[in-house]
């Protein structure tokens, strides 16, 4: 294939490995997996599903801090070649738009977007119930929450890097109150990212295993020339509880509430220790992906265990292949979803 990624820019220094002779799936895990370990930061037991994206000539990035309370909040980290990071030791200070201090009572599985000069930070927190929250940057410095896109019970949101059709695009999941024994994809549509509707049903559950249970939006859709490339989370039970495993899904460039191709298979599952083993064993729960236009490398950054984070790579070529061999999205995936 010749896949072509569209407006991700070049990034030389795009974390990288080769795939290794013996892989036998589309995404490979770095070697020194995990690149975070335990107690990272005085006060901060675990850091996983975490957001990073380039910046400046190195990278930046939302992590979630699991506090030795057991309360998990949102950190920075900054890193030169994305693999090694500097953390703040102190969680990210929000305000109001009014100027006002603004913290949530919790906050957890930030997403990082950036649309034209500004970078959103998409999480999970208490509203009367878990929701979606939001705040906007341009210098990581000064962080402005703006309002709830969703009444409770969400989770899992994360907005496109650009306007589609004029209007800002944000995927997420309705859940309920403790851990969703369900789950679809949706999408809803914003024109000032303050008043959201149009929601459109993407994608649900399916008959495989691996996503039988629920799925959830992971990684910031990635343009390329065949669609919206997105990673996410697809969930069974088993009896000894849930398993998450990283799948991976292509929208419809100008309609992405259409699916194009949804891939039958896991693209990578809890195998190595530090996925299988840990706070919530069998774990993969992808939250960011940075790309390489020049090359096709593409790095995905997800958290193993709710313990640590693991990156594993692709190219656009090899993962889109992959997903277009083994398509199986349903009819109901590939239409628009409105009832
Ligand atoms: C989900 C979220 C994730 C977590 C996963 C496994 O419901 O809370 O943050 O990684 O469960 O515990």
């Amino acid at each position: 294939m010749n896949v072509k990624l569209i407006r991700t820019g070049n990034l030389p220094n795009i974390p990288w490995q080769n795939k290794p002779l013996d892989c036998k799936f589309p995404l490979w895990r770095y070697s020194e997996n995990p690149i975070v370990d335990r107690n990272p930061i005085e006060g901060v037991a675990r850091i996983f599903n975490s957001a990073v994206m380039p910046y400046e000539n190195g990278f930046i990035g939302v992590f979630r801090g699991e506090q030795v309370n057991g309360i998990p909040f949102i950190y920075l980290g900054r890193s030169k070649d994305g693999v090694h990071w500097d953390f703040e030791k102190d969680k990210i200070q929000f305000i109001n738009e009014a100027g006002q201090p603004f913290m949530p009572s919790y906050a957890y599985d930030p997403r990082l977007v950036k649309i034209d000069d500004t970078y959103y930070i998409i999480w999970c927190q208490d509203s009367y119930g878990a929701t979606i929250g939001m705040a906007k940057t341009t210098d990581f410095k000064t962080f402005t929450r703006v309002e709830n896109p969703f009444l409770p019970f969400n989770r899992n949101a994360v907005l496109f890097p650009r306007k589609i059709g004029g209007n800002f695009m944000l995927l997420s999941r309705p859940s309920d109150s403790g851990h969703t024994p369900f789950g679809d994809i949706f999408i809803s549509e914003s024109k000032d990212m303050e008043f959201w509707g149009r929601h459109r049903h993407v994608m649900g559950r399916s008959e495989r295993w691996w996503e039988n249970l629920k799925i959830g939006s992971g990684t910031t859709p990635i343009e390329t020339s065949e669609g919206w490339l997105m990673f996410y989370h697809g969930v069974t039970n088993t009896c000894n509880g849930y398993v998450y495993s990283i799948g991976g899904v292509i929208l419809d460039i100008d309609e992405p509430s259409k699916v194009k191709y949804r891939c039958e298979n896991f693209l990578l599952t809890p195998e190595k220790w530090y996925e299988e083993r840990g706070f919530v064993p069998n774990v993969c729960f992808p939250c960011a992906a940075i790309a390489d236009e020049a090359t096709g490398r593409i790095a995905i950054y997800y958290g193993c265990a709710d313990s640590y984070i693991g990156l594993a790579f692709t190219t656009a070529d090899e993962v889109i292949e992959y997903i277009l061999t083994h398509d199986a999205a349903s009819d109901d995936d590939r239409s628009y979803g409105i009832l």
